[in-house]
């Protein structure tokens, strides 16, 4: 038997004829509209805009929102699958798709008013408006409790001071939701583009997520209306439950990127010949292709067991952890084996694998770092935090 494929373990008979049918369909747009042309995006830095409006006509964002506010009602496995297809393409496309669904739309829902949400919502999933997350800061970012931006109650408005760094979709957003300490409480606000007093400066020089637009967002005597504050967000409960939606997708979009490692590996080692013999013949190769095809198959496994947890409403964020700190740690080694596996082909845009190695650097790092979800675990298996 070869395989070239990543489902060894049939598991696509444990999903759905819808899950499949949606599975597909990104597979193919993927296909065709990512992967042709994404080597290009991030030698230029340019992040595929153009392809919003086409996930949004397509039904992929914002997945698992209701459908009275215009967006899928899917399950949470279909919103993994979407996921780990995206980033199959390029961890750059996923990460617009999961800050749009996860990071923008889930808290308009879950914290917003009924005006908010009939406002955002059905224009975000629809792509026509596009969506930012402000949590960290340059001096706050594994710990965002500690965060100096505020917001101060004048009158019919707030008055927000401070800076977000880090921030994807930054430039692009009609509107940022920004994470800012009212009276002491984390509290989440929408600030809307061209609003006096807000900018977002674009970062430059990443060599990972180059196909990703990435910005500071600052704010110095931003006045927006009281009614942009979203009404049921208080404490950091809530930007964290946020992050637990996309940290989960987070798990399968890095599997789906070792997915792509994996399967470019596996024709390369058929295809490039040393010392007369294919060098997928050579046992020290066969190994690199026999650890990743176990990790992606093993990642695959505790990512769809977590999303029928959260379909079954028994999903704990700490579940989240677990998969996503296995699935980029192990995502991350496959890709580093790849590049290897490679030889110097491995560091030419000519192949996917380099693309996909820098992009898993962020992708380990941001939505909680590998080391803090061991210390989230740690918590759960201890019951003592180790995090101060
Ligand atoms: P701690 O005291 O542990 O928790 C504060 C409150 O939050 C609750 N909680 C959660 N609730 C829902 N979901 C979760 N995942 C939660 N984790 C914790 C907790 O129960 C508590 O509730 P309550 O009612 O008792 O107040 O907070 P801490 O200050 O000790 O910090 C804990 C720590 C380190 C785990 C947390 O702050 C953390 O997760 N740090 C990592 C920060 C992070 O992930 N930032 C991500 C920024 S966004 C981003 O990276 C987007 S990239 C997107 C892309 O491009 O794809
Ligand atoms: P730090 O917190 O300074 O961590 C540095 C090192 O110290 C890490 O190894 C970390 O594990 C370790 N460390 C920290 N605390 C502890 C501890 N208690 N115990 C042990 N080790 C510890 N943020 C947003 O809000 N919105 C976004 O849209 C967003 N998009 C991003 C896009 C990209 C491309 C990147 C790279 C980041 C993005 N981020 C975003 C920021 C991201 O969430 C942070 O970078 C991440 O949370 C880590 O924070 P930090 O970079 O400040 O690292």
């Amino acid at each position: 038997m070869t395989s070239e494929t990543t489902d060894f373990l049939l598991i696509d008979e444990m999903l759905s004829d819808e899950e499949r049918m949606v599975r597909d369909t990104v597979r193919g747009f993927v296909d065709e509209k990512v992967i042709p042309t994404i080597a290009d995006d991030f030698e230029q830095a340019e992040a595929p805009m153009h392809l919003v409006r086409e996930m949004g006509e397509m039904g992929i964002i914002g997945a698992t929102l209701p459908q009275e506010y215009g967006c899928p009602g899917s399950s949470y496995v279909v919103y993994g699958l979407i996921q780990q297809e995206l980033e199959r393409g390029d961890s750059g496309i996923r990460s617009f798709n999961s800050v749009q669904s996860s990071l923008v739309m889930y808290p308009i829902c879950e914290y917003g008013s009924e005006e908010q949400k009939r406002h955002w919502l059905p224009g975000l999933a629809r792509g026509e408006k596009i969506g930012c997350f402000g949590l960290t800061e340059a001096d706050h970012g594994s710990d965002p409790g500690g965060m100096k931006t505020r917001a101060v109650k004048d009158g019919a408005s707030y008055v927000l001071n401070g800076s977000k760094m880090w921030i994807t979709n930054g430039n692009v957003a009609d509107v940022a939701v920004v994470w800012a300490k009212l009276d002491g409480e984390v509290r989440g606000f929408l600030v809307e583009k061209g609003t006096p007093g807000f900018t977002a400066n674009l970062i430059k020089h990443k060599m990972s997520l180059r196909a990703s637009v990435t910005s500071e967002l600052v704010f110095e005597d931003c006045r927006i209306p009281a009614e942009n504050l979203l009404p049921k967000s208080g404490g950091l409960r809530s930007p964290l439950g946020c992050l637990d939606k996309a940290r989960y997708g987070i798990a399968w979009g890095a599997t789906g990127s070792a997915m792509a490692c994996y399967e470019a590996s596996v024709r390369y080692a058929k295809e490039r010949t040393q010392f007369d013999k294919p060098i997928g013949s050579f046992q020290l190769v066969q190994r690199k292709l026999a650890l990743m095809l176990t990790e992606i198959t093993a990642a695959q496994l505790l990512n769809l067991r977590v999303g029928r947890l959260k379909d079954e409403g028994k999903g704990r964020h700490q579940h989240t952890s677990m998969a996503k700190m296995n699935a980029t740690s192990k995502a991350l080694e496959i890709a580093r084996m790849a590049r290897d596996l490679h030889g110097a082909n491995g560091i030419s845009l000519e192949y996917p694998i380099i693309r996909h190695m820098n992009n898993l650097e962020s992708v380990h790092t941001y939505e909680g770092t590998y080391d803090i979800h061991l210390l989230i675990l740690g918590h759960e298996i201890t019951g003592i935090p180790a995090f101060r």
